[in-house]
């Protein structure tokens, strides 16, 4: 095994939501599971048992308001004692009956004024959790053409963003989310890489852009925007999950492990696994017919596997193919890295690090499933709501 590859593995960091941890669903049904957290504190505890059979989670995202509490600092040390840490604060400015005709791009400025507090107010919780980051998705777009003005409204969504940049302190960052269509189906104010990159640009070094990979129209080249991301230094983070129609939120790599695989080549051969490039490798999913800890495991787990796949490409073998226009032989050296076993590789990996090769064994023989489930009576399971 390339010590190398394995030490990189070893040092690998895959950020949780606590999101997925709670009942979640469509439109149809939000299925409730048995053992579902009631709060921030259960959601953290669940989020560490990730990190216990992995060693490669040791962060969690968390999304405001749904993980509100009175001490993010008495959070941050329950976090702690579960041997992980609060990452990625999200703001939420989709869920307020003021915002049905967007947020910090809605006309009236009174309704911005709130989006931009509550975006502020996330940026206090930033300093009280010592996090880097702070998210934005906006839901904020238009259902009809000439519902509002499509230039106004990026002139407003800037405003509101230096607004927030300035608050940020030196090592805080802006993160910004981009999504082509839902919950606004003609326009979204912030639909692709393209314009999230134009504000991030607008604002200073300290905006990057996020890669949700279930925000894109079908077919496109996801890889080709990483690589174009790294180039500029703006990848700020991967929102991993998969899907195989819109923004399904299924588990990274099920619906196509090909394409994972893709990507994770271009962020290896950016140098992007190194913390010092500062990309924030995140999963937001929702298992909502699945048990959310396993789903959350297996997630892990499939990105470790593509990320192994891609650290043994062949780097010279490839470039030396490409440089003589070896068309079949590049692609083929590719190829031949997807097609690789690389299970014993992180089977190795785990031993390293004092885990069982198999996470989601161990996971199901440690009894913490059937030991929530009994615990966890009554109270009001987590959700998309408060
Ligand atoms: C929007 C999104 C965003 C989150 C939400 C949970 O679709 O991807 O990242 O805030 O899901
Ligand atoms: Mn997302």
């Amino acid at each position: 095994m390339d010590s190398a590859v394995v030490a990189t593995l070893r040092s690998q960091r895959i950020e949780l939501p606590s999101w997925a941890f709670g009942n979640s669903g469509t439109r149809f049904k939000v299925f409730a599971q048995r053992g579902v957290p009631r709060d921030p504190y259960e959601k953290v505890s669940d989020a560490a048992q990730v990190n216990q059979f992995t060693g490669i989670a040791p962060t969690v995202a968390l999304h405001i308001p749904w993980d509100k509490v009175d001490d993010y600092a008495d959070l941050a040390r329950h976090a702690a004692g579960c041997g992980v840490a609060l990452g990625t604060i999200n703001s939420n400015t989709f869920q307020d009956d003021d915002y049905m005709l967007g947020s910090v791009c809605h006309p009236d400025a009174r309704v911005r004024r709130k989006a931009v507090d509550h975006l502020l107010e996330c940026v206090d919780i930033m300093d009280a959790t010592g996090s880097r980051d702070l998210k934005l998705w906006f839901a904020d777009g238009t259902n009809y053409p000439g519902q509002d003005d499509i230039r106004g409204r990026q002139d407003r969504l800037a405003e509101s963003l230096a607004t927030v940049y300035a608050r940020l302190g030196d090592d805080q960052r802006i993160v910004l989310e981009y999504k082509l269509f839902e919950p606004s189906f003609y326009t979204m104010d912030v639909p692709d890489w393209g314009t999230a990159l134009i504000h991030c640009q607008a604002l200073g070094d300290k905006a990057k852009v996020v890669v949700d990979t279930g925000h894109h129209a079908p077919g496109v080249n996801i890889e080709f925007i990483v690589a174009s991301l790294l180039r500029l230094g703006r990848l700020g983070g991967f929102d991993f999950n998969s899907r195989f129609y819109a923004d399904d939120d299924l588990m990274v790599g099920a619906a196509d492990p090909f394409q994972l695989f893709r990507i994770m080549v271009e962020v290896v051969g950016a140098g992007g696994l190194d913390p010092s490039v500062g990309v924030a490798f995140m999963l937001d999913q929702c298992h909502n017919i699945e048990p959310k800890i396993p789903g959350q495991i297996r997630s892990v787990m499939n990105v470790q596997e593509a990320t192994a796949k891609a650290l043994i490409v062949d780097r010279d073998a490839l470039g030396a193919a490409q440089r003589g226009g070896d068309v079949l032989g590049a692609n083929a050296v590719l190829m031949d890295a997807f097609n690789t076993d690389v299970r014993p590789m992180l089977a190795e990996v785990r031993e390293g690090l004092g885990l069982d090769p198999d996470p989601m064994v161990a996971y199901a023989r440690s009894g913490y499933a059937e030991q929530i489930v009994k615990d966890r009576v009554g109270g009001q399971q987590a959700g998309w709501g408060a």
